[in-house]
């Protein structure tokens, strides 16, 4: 499956720590867009959408949340709990957040600009996309 977590040096001294997220260096592609979600309500499932060109490396920087990832052939479930970890989601995977913790911050670089039409929002319509990829 096209994800993989990327370790994320953590500088840490007396003061704490401080991580930094270069484009083309720990993080894999230019960084066009960033956002990032916080008080999830209880219970909440966000994402249930694919892109179709879209790469985004997640990190939860603060508190926790659960992914599920699913190519269309395999569907795989990890727990994002640390913010010297990112996961990097390359294009066409499914992907469901949950379980996210009172406290989570979830930050995504993006490689592109926001775009509606890249997004694809139904599981069937992912499944007909995936077989042509
Ligand atoms: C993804 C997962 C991990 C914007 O106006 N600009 C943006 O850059 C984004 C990401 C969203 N929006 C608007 C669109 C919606 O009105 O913010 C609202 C919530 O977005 P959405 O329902 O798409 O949020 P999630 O959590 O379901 O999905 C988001 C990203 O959209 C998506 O690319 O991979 O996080």
């Amino acid at each position: 499956m096209k994800i993989k977590l990327i370790p994320l040096q953590a500088h840490g001294d007396d003061r704490g720590s401080l991580i930094a997220l270069e484009e083309e260096n720990n993080i894999p592609f230019e960084i066009k867009r960033v956002y990032y979600m916080f008080s999830t309500k209880d219970g909440v499932r966000r994402g249930l959408h694919a892109h179709k060109r879209l790469k985004q490396v997640a990190i939860a920087v603060r508190g926790s949340c659960r992914f599920v990832l699913d190519d269309g052939t395999e569907r795989v479930e990890l727990l994002l709990d640390n913010p010297a970890q990112g996961l990097l989601i390359d294009s066409c995977i499914w992907r469901e957040m949950y379980d996210f913790s009172e406290d989570c911050v979830l930050m995504v670089l993006a490689d592109c600009l926001y775009d509606e039409s890249d997004y694809i929002r139904d599981y069937e319509k992912f499944l007909e996309e995936v077989k042509h990829v």
